[in-house]
């Protein structure tokens, strides 16, 4: 048996949140843990579907993301969220819904910069010319976590020493 945990994944859009969620999820079910992944193609599209990137829009998207995480650790699943998630205060309510040492912020850096020049989807190029806005860390806030219990410095290291860094932390707090 093991403690169920939300593994919560918060950074910039191209800093890495969903590839490191993914491998870790994969080494996850290499150790035989059931786990569920939460992440804007799964949750943005369907449940959110009616939200959209307004400060309001944001914060009612990582609630609700929040309260559903909470029911999946209630069932025992180890659970990851990646989502920019870029107001403190919205992460802080997303903590407070789960049993203490049960939340992990897990904060993926990346500066603006890389995350713009990686631009996997090509957004920072169409918000460079004029046809996206309220992009997080460019003209919307993203409030950089002070204490998170994990940061992951994608500029220096490789994304599987990133996630071993993250799978160490789960069997030395006893998760796995
Ligand atoms: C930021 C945006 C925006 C704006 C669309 N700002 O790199 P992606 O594409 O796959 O991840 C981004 C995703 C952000 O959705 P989240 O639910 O994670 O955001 S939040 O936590 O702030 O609610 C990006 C895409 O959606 N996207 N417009 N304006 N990212």
């Amino acid at each position: 048996g093991h403690k169920s945990a939300l593994l919560w994944f918060t950074g910039l859009s191209g800093s890495g949140k969903s590839t490191i969620s993914v491998e870790v999820e994969r080494k996850l079910h290499e150790l035989g843990h059931h786990t569920y992944r939460l992440d804007g193609d799964n949750i943005r599209h369907g449940l959110n579907g009616d939200l959209a990137f307004s400060e309001e829009d944001r914060t009612e998207n990582i609630r609700r993301i929040g309260e559903v995480s909470k029911l999946f650790v209630d069932a025992g699943i180890i659970t990851l969220a990646a989502f920019i998630s870029p107001y403190k205060k919205d992460r802080a309510f997303a903590r407070s819904l789960l049993p203490d040492g049960e939340f992990i912020e897990i904060y993926i850096q990346a500066s603006i910069e890389t995350c713009a020049s990686r631009d996997p989807k090509g957004l920072y190029k169409k918000v460079k010319k004029g046809e996206l806005k309220n992009f997080s860390g460019i003209d919307s806030p993203y409030e950089i976590p002070q204490s998170p219990e994990i940061v992951i410095d994608t500029e220096n290291q490789r994304i599987d020493e990133s996630v071993l860094q993250i799978v160490n932390y789960l069997k030395n707090k006893g998760f796995i």
